[in-house]
């Protein structure tokens, strides 16, 4: 059976107002992403996910859209759009675009006439008239009430985020054709699919009950998988995305890997989900604002569990961070002792599961949380949000945003040692993290063990081995906690993964004998043939042959 080109592929994430500016303006754009098509092609990747870059006054930097068919200002044109498209084509790059149809921006025109009471656009939102107070007690996921009133319509509009994101009322079938013609505009221009964003909170339940009032965010069990969400995926998915050449991954926070099952697969609507189990392991009883460790038994478990339930029927959608996420090697790795071991060993983990790896921009080469002693600089909606209304100062919280802070995976691309790390000529709008003279891409490449290069033999050794890409997986049950191994087959060929997820050392003993084929640690127990009693050390990752 032929495979669909998504589930052989590595696909690599732009956040656009980070990646790299060619105009001096502190902000990155399309020419600037153009620029850097060759050294993408150079990692070997073989997708683009765009995060947004449609017209938007940037309340969510690109996440709140005014406009679906026109591209922000600061970021360039449709016609750099399509330099930048047909440059990737041609390197047989493919390129995915975020769809962001939970909400659209206030600024957007359907709001604006929405507002003022016009037909049709009075119901493409949900509006509700209420004299005393918000209709209902669901809250917004960046914190406070989900519901805002607009003196214009006096009455109140629903919005699951910021204020700036009224939701779409998806009941409404004039949105889902809307939404349809927005998929097709880009797909008429030659785009490969689509990541949907919040893909999973478009049907709300009947009648907006009140939610059960929780620490976290009231109201979800009435949002995060509605009544009417598989028939609404089906029908935009017949609609428009039922080529199988189109790649449709849904970003789905909350949804269990049991559930996602129900919307992959031959019969399903997408063709990946986005998961979550494993990047909320290290919020604590109050969620992301009060952070915990991860354990590796937990770490692991996250894992396999999404890799156990869509082992038949589905495809699991890899990741260790995007730009809503702190970075992994400061969050699951050690990003001072252990910089380069815990970061490669993490790019093994990701790169030898089961499923289509997502590298966000900067992880190829290392990248750190970023340090924010000064608040001001702060730019991420939800963590102002937090502080807008936690009763804490600043130093009672600084660390918690430091770890936590989607702003951490938002600082600019270090992309050389020169001053703003080679990102702009100008004020970056958020600024570089100071370690970009150790950590740049530069001086990546050029060496000849960096992070960078790990990444790039792991994913040229990735496309040139059918176990790594299509290959059943087994966990390895015989290792400590600490260890996550497994074995990946395909075709009589058997490939294993031994990655020490923490600084100690860990003993493991191999029962058949295998050969090294790819590790992180100068000295690999490379090309050596191993067998018996094995002592990984700290972040130690080896991926190995079995040799019979
Ligand atoms: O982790 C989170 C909850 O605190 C969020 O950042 C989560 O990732 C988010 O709720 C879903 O993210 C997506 O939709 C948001 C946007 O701000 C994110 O950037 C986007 O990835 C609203 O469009």
């Amino acid at each position: 059976m032929s495979q669909p080109w998504w589930t052989e592929a590595v696909c690599y994430q732009i956040y656009p107002r980070s990646f790299n500016d060619s105009d001096g303006d502190g902000v990155g754009d399309l020419p600037g992403i153009r620029e850097r098509v060759d050294y993408l092609d150079d990692l070997g990747v073989d997708a683009v996910w765009l995060s947004p870059v449609y017209q938007s006054p940037q309340a969510d930097h690109g996440y709140d859209v005014a406009d679906y068919r026109s591209i922000h200002d600061e970021y360039g044109t449709l016609a750099d759009f399509d330099d930048l498209l047909e440059a990737l084509h041609d390197r047989d790059i493919r390129l995915l675009m975020d769809l962001v149809v939970n909400h659209t921006s206030d600024e957007h025109e359907w709001f604006e006439r929405s507002r003022r009471g016009e037909k049709p656009y009075d119901e493409y939102y949900y509006w509700r008239e209420s004299e005393d107070g918000p209709p209902n007690n669901w809250e917004s996921t960046f914190g406070g009430s989900a519901w805002t009133y607009d003196e214009t319509r006096e009455a109140y509009y629903l919005h699951l985020f910021d204020e700036k994101q009224p939701d779409l009322n998806w009941r409404n079938p004039r949105v889902r054709e809307e939404v349809q013609d927005i998929c097709q505009f880009w797909l008429d221009r030659g785009v490969d699919g689509f990541r949907m964003d919040v893909i999973n909170l478009i049907s709300k339940a009947e009648g907006l009950p009140d939610g059960v009032p929780n620490d976290m965010q009231v109201g979800v069990e009435h949002f995060w998988d509605g009544p009417n969400l598989e028939a609404y995926l089906q029908e935009l998915h017949d609609a428009v995305l039922a080529d199988p050449a189109i790649v449709a991954v849904g970003e789905m926070p909350g949804i269990s890997a049991g559930r996602a099952q129900d919307f992959v697969g031959e019969d399903g609507p997408l063709s990946m989900v986005i998961s979550f189990d494993h990047v909320v392991l290290d919020w604590g009883p109050d969620g992301r604002w009060d952070p915990t460790d991860v354990s590796p038994g937990g770490f692991q478990r996250a894992l396999l569990t999404w890799q156990e339930h869509l082992a038949e029927n589905g495809w699991p959608c890899l990741y260790l961070e995007n730009h809503d996420q702190p970075r992994s090697v400061s969050r699951y790795g050690d990003d001072e002792t252990y910089h380069y071991e815990s970061a490669t060993m993490l790019a093994t983990v990701l790169l030898t599961l089961r499923g289509t790896p997502f590298v966000y921009q900067g992880q190829e080469i290392g990248m750190t949380n970023a340090s924010f002693p000064d608040p001001s600089v702060l730019e991420d909606v939800e963590t102002l949000n937090f502080l807008a209304e936690t009763d804490d100062d600043y130093a009672a919280v600084r660390d918690a945003v430091e770890a936590q802070s989607r702003d951490n995976s938002r600082t600019p691309m270090q992309w050389d040692g020169t001053e703003q790390a080679g990102f702009t000529t100008g004020d970056p709008w958020l600024p570089v993290t100071d370690n970009y003279h150790e950590i740049n891409a530069a001086s990546a490449r050029e060496s000849d063990d960096s992070i960078w290069q790990f990444y790039r033999e792991l994913i040229e050794f990735r496309a040139e081995t059918p176990a790594l890409r299509r290959g059943s997986l087994a966990v390895l049950e015989d290792v400590p906690e600490a260890v996550f191994a497994f074995e990946r087959t395909h075709d009589g060929r058997h490939v294993r993964s031994y990655c020490n997820l923490t600084d100690a050392i860990q003993e493991v003993s191999v029962e058949v004998p295998v050969a090294t084929v790819v590790g992180n640690y100068r000295d690999p127990q490379a090309g050596e043939s191993l067998h018996g009693d094995l002592e990984l050390r700290p972040y130690e990752a080896l991926v190995c042959d079995l040799t019979e």
